[in-house]
């Protein structure tokens, strides 16, 4: 197996982890912020479903021209601060289920000159095809672990040990955020 091989395999398996990590937390606190600066639950997993579309586009732009330039994406700065939160979770959850496996299969499709093709990101100091996607399977689990912290903390209610179904209305957010920092894409 080659390393984008185990790439598209590590791309491939994340939902099955992130979407029953979301389903098992406690409704009472699926859009509880835990501080300002900080994402909810909610916000986290909707986050993962968001970016799809943005790396099927970058996904394009870069087979297509030789080179491109490529602007970063960073929710705090380019989002309102209740976009997520405006999102159906179980409908975002889903569409994180299908865009993944349609993302997966057209990564199976590339060869080896489209893995390698560059283009200028305004953030980082190379960025190639298979850059943009290792960042992608990175950030599943950055946000996954992020989900994780909100679930086991100790001073909200212990999530269930059989995974639910989402059906918790949206809420506003119960403190300020000011962006989610430090998370460019
Ligand atoms: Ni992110």
């Amino acid at each position: 197996m080659t390393s984008t091989d185990q790439l598209v395999a590590a791309l491939e398996r994340a939902p099955a982890i992130v979407v029953p990590l979301v389903r098992q937390a406690d409704p009472a606190v699926l859009t509880r912020r835990p501080a300002p600066g900080e994402w909810s639950i909610h916000e986290n997993a909707c986050h993962l479903a968001e970016v799809h579309p943005l790396f099927f586009r970058r996904l394009d732009l870069m087979l297509a021209e030789a080179n491109p330039v490529i602007r970063s994406y960073d929710p705090g700065r380019d989002d309102p601060d209740d976009a997520l939160l405006k999102l159906d979770l179980a409908d975002a959850l889903r569409r994180f289920e299908i865009d993944r496996a349609r993302l997966v299969a057209r990564l199976r499709r590339l060869g080896s000159e489209d893995w390698a093709r560059p283009a200028r990101h305004d953030e980082y100091n190379s960025y190639s095809v298979f850059t943009m996607f290792r960042h992608l399977a990175l950030h599943d689990f950055h946000h996954a672990y992020r989900i994780e912290e909100l679930l086991l903390r100790k001073d909200w209610p212990a999530p269930s040990p059989r995974v639910l179904p989402v059906t918790a209305p949206n809420r506003p957010p119960e403190v300020c955020r000011t962006g989610e920092s430090g998370d460019r894409t």
